[in-house]
């Protein structure tokens, strides 16, 4: 296990991996940690850790056929030419990252990933950001953004949104992609590669007693690793 992934893995619960230093946001941004017991365990469907692929017959994949960082991104693809392709994550529920606060009331974060695709003719993708409160109300939406337009086949594309003021009560943020692609693909790819989830803009959380604990751990745990490492 390179450093690197061992500083992932320890460093998960703060969410201070993945390639970006935002301070809250989404857990695995970057799509290098697998789905294990070892992680946040959950159903088949996440596809990787704290990701879930909506059950459709086309779930989202892990894959390494492309990276923006590390050696793994997320891939919406309908190869059948005619359906969609979903992933998703409940910022508290599926990533176990700090629920929002009062103080984050307000705010308006950023968010900011990277693609790289193309959907066909007909096809489109796209992303929503959703404030939810504790039982899964909605309180915020952005709506559907579409970003077919943006992204190319040859470089990775940097996609920013900057969202709507915060509400009262808001405890996660939800953020869904989906790809669907229409009949006519004329030849064309009808696969966008997605990495590098990440949200700036918010206060960061204070961690729990129980976070400090873990954050120790993973320390202790990367300054054995270390100490092995420079012996052999
Ligand atoms: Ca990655």
């Amino acid at each position: 296990m390179s450093f690197k992934s061992l500083t992932c893995l320890t460093l998960a619960t703060l969410a201070v991996c993945s390639g970006s230093a935002f301070a809250t946001g989404f857990a695995n941004g970057g799509f290098e940690i697998a789905n294990t017991a070892a992680n946040p365990p959950g159903p088949a469907s996440y596809f990787s850790m704290a990701w879930l692929a909506a059950p459709t017959g086309n779930p989202a994949l892990w894959s390494t056929a492309q990276a923006h960082s590390g050696t793994h991104s997320a891939l919406l693809t309908v190869p059948g030419g005619f359906g969609g392709s979903t992933l998703f994550q409940n910022s508290t529920d599926n990533g176990g990252m700090p629920a929002l606060t009062a103080a984050n009331v307000g705010e308006t974060p950023t968010l900011s990933f990277f693609a790289l695709g193309d959907v066909g003719t007909t096809g489109n993708v796209l992303f929503a950001l959703r404030y939810l409160d504790g039982k899964g109300n909605i309180l915020g939406n952005s709506g559907n953004q579409f970003f077919q337009n943006k992204i190319n086949t040859s470089s990775w594309s940097q996609i920013s949104f900057v969202g709507a003021p915060i509400p009262v009560g808001t405890t996660s943020l939800f953020l869904e992609m989906n790809s669907a692609v229409g009949p006519l693909l004329d030849g064309r790819s009808n696969a966008v590669y997605i990495d590098d989830i990440g949200i700036a803009g918010l206060s960061p959380a204070v961690p729990e007693p129980q976070s400090y604990a873990l954050m120790l751990s993973g320390l202790l745990l990367m300054g054995v690793w270390v100490r092995r490492g420079a012996s052999v």
